[in-house]
């Protein structure tokens, strides 16, 4: 039996639009036939992944009727029923059409703002349907080249008036529905609002049911910005805030790639998982586990279902990396915490008297500052781990 084998408790799921990818890009047509949703859920699968996530576009064609629309939502709902699969989360396409060329809950249009909490609503009614639990927004329009075009503040109060409509919607339908929001620096637009997981975490504590939003932190997203993916789960996690994720794999300093899942840096992959996991002792991630990343336009179709099933073997062989790098006591050594109860007690819990005699508390820096961490042999450790050395 694979150890590395997937199965529905490791809770990984696509998007249509990842394993649907057909190879576009800026500089070439599609190098791959569409497949159909139907033909995705299978092919997922087989391959062993339980979620299948979709923006409304993507399963019901734009301008479709309400007839067609059911005919399709049913021949899919029957698929997700054949092959065992659910819908996690679901999305809006609120990017593609060119209604959306300046943003759509920012947009300087009052038109296109409402046209946008439409289809967001008309979108959320399906996800529902096809029973997501999370919805997520990324703002790829909500942002500027121009940047004398709005006030940035009054970008932010759109989106804030925009989310916390949407929520007033979810309660009042009494959805089961929370909310992620997914940050990204640039592309398509020259700057996006809100462009980290951080300034999202901020704008989430801004809005009226701030409870029902959390944050969709993407691998390829956190490093475009130059920044630690996995400092930025950590603090979502720590902030009770991480309500989905993306996984994929980028390199700093270009365009937004969207790579399999471990297929660059592998450090901070190692350490995503090990914090998703659990693996060194602190709360796990039991939310879903999205690749939203796609197949390199040199694939064929047989090419894409390598992709999709890397990404799941890839994030196996880590997390049993994780267990065994955080059971190793040479690791456990290294990592121990220092304690110290009569300091610690001194500096936490403010008291007058605390103050005044940490004042005058003398400490031997000297012998701290001498003292070295051991931190080669612990970082030499993790990348033996992740070399599968031990
Ligand atoms: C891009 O990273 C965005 C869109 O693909 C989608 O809206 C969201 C959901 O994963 N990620
Ligand atoms: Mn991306
Ligand atoms: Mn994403």
């Amino acid at each position: 039996m694979d150890p590395y084998a997937p199965t529905a408790q490791d809770r990984f799921s696509f998007g249509l639009w990842t394993v649907g990818n057909p190879g576009r890009d800026p500089f070439g047509e599609p190098v791959r036939a569409v497949v159909s949703p139907e033909r995705i859920v299978q092919k997922l699968s087989e391959c062993g992944a339980s979620g299948v996530n979709l923006h409304d576009d993507d399963l019901v064609p734009y301008g479709s009727s309400a007839k067609t629309r059911d005919t399709i939502v049913a021949s899919f709902k029957a698929a997700l029923e054949d092959h065992g699969m659910v819908v996690p989360m679901a999305t809006t396409n609120l990017f593609s059409h060119p209604v959306f060329k300046d943003g759509a809950f920012t947009s300087n249009d009052p038109r296109v703002r409402a046209f946008a909490l439409g289809k967001t609503m008309r979108a959320i009614d399906l996800g529902v349907e096809l029973g997501a639990k999370i919805y997520v927004f990324w703002g790829g329009r909500e942002g500027s080249e121009a940047d004398a075009c709005r006030d940035p503040r009054t970008a932010i109060a759109r989106m804030r008036e925009a989310l916390d409509y949407l929520c007033e919607y979810v309660r009042d339908q009494k959805y089961a529905l929370r909310f992620a929001l997914e940050a990204k620096p640039n592309e398509p637009r020259g700057d996006i609002y809100m462009p980290t997981t951080g300034h999202m975490l901020h704008f989430i504590s801004t809005l009226a049911h701030s409870e029902m939003v959390g944050v969709n932190p993407e691998v390829a997203h956190e490093t475009m910005s130059g920044l630690s993916m996995a400092h930025a789960v950590a603090q979502a996690m720590e902030a009770g805030k991480l309500f989905h994720i993306d996984l994929n794999a980028q390199r700093i300093g270009r365009y937004d790639q969207d790579f399999r899942f471990g297929s660059e840096d592998l450090r901070q992959a190692f350490l995503v998982v090990r914090l998703l996991e659990g693996t060194a002792g602190g709360e796990a991630y039991t939310g879903p586990l999205h690749f939203d990343s796609h197949a390199y336009r040199t694939e064929d179709d047989e090419g894409v279902w390598d992709f999709a099933r890397g990404s799941m073997r890839t994030y196996k062989i880590l997390h049993e990396r994780a267990r065994a790098f955080d059971s190793d006591p040479r690791v456990l050594a290294l990592i121990a915490e220092r304690r110290d109860a009569r300091l610690e007690a001194l500096s936490s819990n403010y008291t007058r008297a605390k103050s005044e005699a940490l004042k005058v508390e003398s400490i031997d820096v000297g012998a701290v500052a001498k003292a070295g961490l051991g931190y080669e042999r612990l970082d030499q450790l993790m990348v033996e781990h992740m070399l599968g050395v031990h």
